[in-house]
């Protein structure tokens, strides 16, 4: 038993080690939960991030973290294996098919068990602790029959399926065995909770859709979005789009649809810029995604773009939030076209750099930010002449639509989601 009066515990620790320091690792998450870690007393429970690497606990900016190592062998049954090679396709409603694998499944039970000791070393008597995300939903079973005094939390960062296709899982009846430990369980739309309670009635839930830090996206000067749309060729329209490298992202539509468009000569003028995190690489799904959208951009620019002056502008690479804030304020259009999305944070963070008004959002309807965000210009990336219509739409927008969005985002910020959850729990 340790003195931590609140526990988090999430795959990552908030930190990343660079060169021989530790930083915060950016993202909404670690900015809404550590005033009330700091405000409690709070312990982080989390992988630092190193395969290999075993750490003692440390403090970092007023909060004390508790590492838990992975091996090689964890890293790629628990984290690869299971949590993204299994769990990640069958919640996102089997986009890529997902793969049931025995020893994977065990790697993910033993992981789990590691969290669930390390939260139960750290939590006070009577603490709460807060578990997060797909990768750790049996800790709160363990967690709950080491430590029955403490109150536990759970919150899905990605949507929970239907129960036709979650009753796929082998281990299907171990998952909500593990869930059970829980003394509420969070999601991000009320169809995820709805498809949970189909399965189970015994366990308490709510709806918290998730938001972004409203400080960190700020509105860029006029200066640098000049300097960025002169770089991409002073465009009429300037369409972007910033994510992780992800088969349920629909980036390969969003630049068909381009693609479909300049061929029809119904867009002219245009330059779209695809920032892109390369995420999970050794998998064989994310590899495919990569070559399919790399080589949708190279066919583009061959067929439309000219020496010196390309349309698909593409970066692989991670960029600083501060850059991030230009690219979104000089945007003409925001695309967002996933085939399912728990949240999407890049929808809300584009909206929040649009206090006037001006710029436009494409938003998948399979996006959980869909529901608080309805004045986007909504469509279906299963059907290529939706995206494009919503594009088209977006090139004349209407003002009033993105202030109604822009004021909702900045009300209803990450911190105010953490407070409700902790305020329920
Ligand atoms: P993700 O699938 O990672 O998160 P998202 O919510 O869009 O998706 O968050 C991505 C974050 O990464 C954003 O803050 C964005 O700014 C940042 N990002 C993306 N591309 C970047 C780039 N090239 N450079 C720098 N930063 C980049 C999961 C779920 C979501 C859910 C969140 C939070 O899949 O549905 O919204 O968790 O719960």
């Amino acid at each position: 038993m340790g003195d931590n009066e609140f526990v988090v515990v999430a795959n990552r620790l908030p930190v990343d080690k660079v060169e021989d320091h530790y930083e915060v690792s950016p993202g909404g998450l670690v900015a809404a939960l550590a005033p009330v870690l700091r405000a409690r007393e709070g312990c982080w429970v989390g992988w630092p991030g190193n395969i290999g690497e075993t750490l003692d606990p440390f403090e970092f900016g007023g909060i004390a973290l508790l590492p838990v190592s992975l091996d090689q062998d964890d890293f790629e049954g628990f984290y690869e294996g299971f949590s993204n090679s299994t769990l990640w396709p069958l919640y996102h409603d089997l986009i890529v098919q997902p793969e049931y694998n025995q020893e994977w499944w065990e790697r993910y039970v033993a992981v789990n068990r590691k969290f669930a000791e390390a939260a139960a070393e750290a939590a006070a008597e009577g603490a709460t602790v807060w578990v997060q995300d797909y990768q750790l939903q049996l800790v709160p079973g363990m967690l709950k029959a080491i430590r029955p005094d403490v109150t536990i939390g759970f919150f899905l960062h990605i949507p929970f399926p239907a129960p036709a296709l979650f009753q796929q899982l082998p281990w299907r009846n171990e998952i909500l065995e593990g869930l059970k430990g829980c003394d509420l369980i969070g999601f991000q739309r009320h169809t995820d909770e709805d498809n949970f309670r189909l399965l189970t009635e015994e366990i308490r839930t709510g709806t918290f859709p998730i938001s972004i830090d409203s400080g960190e996206i700020a509105v860029a000067p006029k200066a640098s979005t000049s300097r960025l749309r002169e770089a991409v060729g002073d465009p009429k329209h300037l369409l972007l789009g910033v994510d992780r490298m992800d088969y349920t992202k629909g980036i390969l539509q969003r630049l068909l649809a381009l693609e479909s468009l300049l061929d029809e000569g119904k867009l002219e003028d245009v330059a779209f810029v695809q920032l892109a995190t390369p995420s999970r690489e050794r998998i064989e799904h994310y590899r495919t995604t990569r070559r399919e959208v790399e080589e949708a951009i190279g066919r583009i620019n061959g067929r439309f773009g000219e020496v010196g002056r390309p349309i698909v502008h593409y970066v692989h690479r991670s960029i600083p939030k501060d850059q991030l804030g230009t690219y979104y304020s000089a945007a003409d259009i925001m695309l967002v076209t996933p085939f399912k999305d728990g949240m999407n944070l890049v929808a809300k963070e584009y909206v929040a750099a649009h206090p006037d008004g001006d710029g436009a959002l494409v938003l998948s309807e399979f996006a959980g930010a869909a529901v608080e965000l309805d004045q986007a210009y909504l469509c279906n990336p299963f059907d290529l002449e939706s995206v494009k219509a919503a594009v088209m739409d977006a090139t004349d927008p209407d003002p009033a639509r993105m202030r109604h969005m822009h004021d909702w985002v900045m009300e209803h910020d990450v911190a105010a989601w953490a407070q409700s959850f902790l305020e329920e729990l």
